[in-house]
């Protein structure tokens, strides 16, 4: 059992990877070695939708806060069971993850230090509940400014860690989303060397000086994947959708999503406490 908080910044891939995990057993779960079944209500409709968002870009809108959402509750709250068999002749795992969907927009706000509003003071409080066992954080920009913005998102979030006592028993699992962008994929097989290491080396310099290193991975995850093996051009293609563009799958029977799982089974193999060594 664990609660798991997925944030990132706006348009870091969140929803599409949340809708992905809901759809993915339909058409290749149970033959990759794992099964995903949706549990509650609002992962039974995530999964119906899920083929539109993933093949078509219906309704892969931007998470906001407003009229319809005034409080973390009012936000989707997704529960799986994951079932993972490592090797062929091994006894599945069994794990059920629980997460909320939270916009971008709150995660952003972490670097503010007067942010006041109550979403994200409830964002906030519930992402470093003592029963939540680590946090998956998308990244997903690269460009300039980008690398000393989310350095300074990392150390607030690290130091409201330390508010919540949480500095030493929550994992942190640091994706970079969307790896199938021709300039990352090679990086993919090292994402702390060759991702983080290059293009966000701050954000990857302050993780490191404060989260110890058993509770601290770096992922590099896709929910589109590349065509093939033998051809990695990005399977997306950039189209019109209802609210301006929006990327989707470019050859949907060859979906192939990169890494979704792994920093999930890291997560949930949290142990309760950590030794304290620093
Ligand atoms: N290239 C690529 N695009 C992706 C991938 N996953 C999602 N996207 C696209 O990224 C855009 C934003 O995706 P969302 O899932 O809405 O992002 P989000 O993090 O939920 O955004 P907020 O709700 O605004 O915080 C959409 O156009 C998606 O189709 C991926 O693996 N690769
Ligand atoms: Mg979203």
């Amino acid at each position: 059992m664990g609660n798991i908080c997925v944030i990132g910044p706006r348009g870091s891939g969140k929803t599409s990877y949340l809708a992905a995990l809901a759809y993915r057993n339909r058409i290749m779960g149970k033959s990759k070695g794992f099964k995903i079944i949706p549990l509650s209500d609002d992962s039974r409709k995530l999964a119906e939708k899920a083929e539109n968002i993933i093949c078509e870009g219906e309704s892969v809108e931007p998470t906001v806060i407003g009229q319809e959402i005034q409080a973390v509750d009012d936000l989707p709250y997704y529960s799986f069971n994951l079932e993972i068999k490592k090797f062929i002749f091994s006894k599945p795992e069994s794990f059920q993850l629980n997460v909320r969907d939270y916009p971008g927009e709150v995660f952003e706000k972490i670097a503010d230090q007067n942010s006041s509003d109550s979403v994200y003071e409830e964002f906030i409080n519930e992402c470093l509940m003592k029963d939540v066992v680590g946090c998956l954080i998308l990244l997903t920009a690269w460009e300039k400014g980008a690398d000393s913005f989310y350095s300074r998102v990392m150390s607030r979030f690290i130091e409201l860690m330390d508010v919540h006592d949480r500095t030493n028993d929550l994992r942190l699992a640091v994706a970079m989303s969307k790896c199938e962008r021709g300039e990352l994929w090679p990086g993919r097989l090292d994402p702390e060397t060759d991702l983080f290491g290059v293009h966000l080396r701050q954000t990857r310099e302050t993780l490191r000086e404060k989260i110890l290193a058993p509770n601290l991975r770096f992922y590099a995850i896709s929910t589109f994947g590349v065509l093939r093996r033998t051809d990695p051009r990005p399977n997306r293609i950039d189209e019109q959708g209802k609210s301006g563009m929006a990327s989707v799958l470019r050859d949907a029977p060859h979906w192939q999503p990169y890494n979704m799982i792994e920093p999930l089974y890291w997560l949930s193999k949290t142990p309760k406490t950590q030794v304290k060594v620093k």
